[in-house]
């Protein structure tokens, strides 16, 4: 089969009703060259999603899709991949949805390793509702919520996501396709919780924070003799201020959450079988 034609088979037939010009169209590219480099069945994948411009695009890819509640991208992901470890399962959504709302749900399936991938659409604004700030939104931009400047400091996704113990963790940017299909592939291969941040342009409401002849001016592929494993350098490259690192920050494998789960159950089964009666005794 043609490669072209591979890459269709995962296209619901649904078009984006993203603007022209917006960078989400790349990471659609990125996503489904993936699917079909992977060889993934779409009966065995599903991708979940919040609200926003982002949290659409279950709509356009041929496999399971829910198109959740806003924030709640990750505890849904996360009760798929429980209910049917079969599945391949991928969650996306924007910045403002991973971050704001939904920015309490990240660090515990980040900890708990879920064997997930999270990729996160970084435009630094609420592009959906029109152009108010994110919390990815830099220092003193002029937004619709934020006319004369915004008072607050951006979050670092990435950064974060090492902290929280993602055993995954890279850097993407929507320009960058083939670059970014290659991420995207190592993410879904990862035994555990990977987090993708994708670098991405609002051409409507920011083309000012991810500018992207900007990105391109500043952007640096990360060094093969960077060690993922490293959690500290790891750090440093997401957080360096002077470029912007792309590629795998973190790679650090450990159990998932499923596998400590079985664990745990073996170990339940082994034991003595609770009863009512013991129960009862210990509140006598
Ligand atoms: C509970 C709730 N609060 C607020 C909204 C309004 N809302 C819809 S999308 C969105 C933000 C989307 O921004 P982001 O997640 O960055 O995605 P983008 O649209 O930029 O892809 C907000 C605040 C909502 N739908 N539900
Ligand atoms: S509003 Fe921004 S994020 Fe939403 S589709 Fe348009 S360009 Fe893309």
């Amino acid at each position: 089969m043609e490669q072209q034609d591979k890459f269709c088979d995962y296209l619901s037939g649904v078009n984006p009703v993203w603007c022209p010009g917006c960078g989400y169209y790349g990471i659609l590219g990125a996503l489904i060259e993936a699917f079909a480099d992977l060889d993934l069945p779409t009966k065995e994948l599903a991708l979940v999603s919040g609200i926003g411009c982002s949290s659409r695009l279950p709509y356009f890819v041929k496999a399971y899709g829910f198109h959740g509640i806003h924030g709640r991208a990750l505890p849904i992901a996360q009760g798929v991949k429980i209910a049917n470890p079969r599945l391949t399962v991928v969650a996306v959504g924007g910045d403002g949805d991973g971050l704001a709302i939904g920015g309490g749900h990240f660090p515990h399936v980040a900890r708990n390793n879920v064997d997930l991938t999270y990729i996160m659409f970084n435009n630094a604004i609420y592009g959906m509702t029109k152009g108010q700030f994110s919390p990815t939104t830099t220092l003193f931009s002029s937004t619709k919520t934020s006319p004369f400047g915004l008072p607050g400091e951006a979050l670092n996704p990435a950064a974060l996501a090492i902290v929280y113990g993602a055993s995954f963790v890279a850097r993407g940017f929507s320009v960058k396709k083939e670059h970014l299909r290659d991420l995207i592939t190592q993410g879904i291969r990862h035994p555990g919780f990977a987090f993708i941040e994708i670098l991405t342009s609002c051409s409507s409401f920011n083309t000012t924070d991810m500018n992207v002849a900007r990105i391109i001016k500043d952007m640096r592929y990360i060094r093969p003799d960077h060690d993922p494993e490293d959690a500290m350098a790891a750090l440093r490259l997401a957080g360096d201020d002077s470029k912007i690192h792309l590629g795998v920050l973190r790679r650090s494998p450990r159990a998932t959450l499923e596998e400590r789960f079985q664990e745990i159950q073996e170990k339940a089964k082994r034991g003595k079988a609770a009863t009512v009666e013991a129960l009862a005794r210990q509140f006598a």
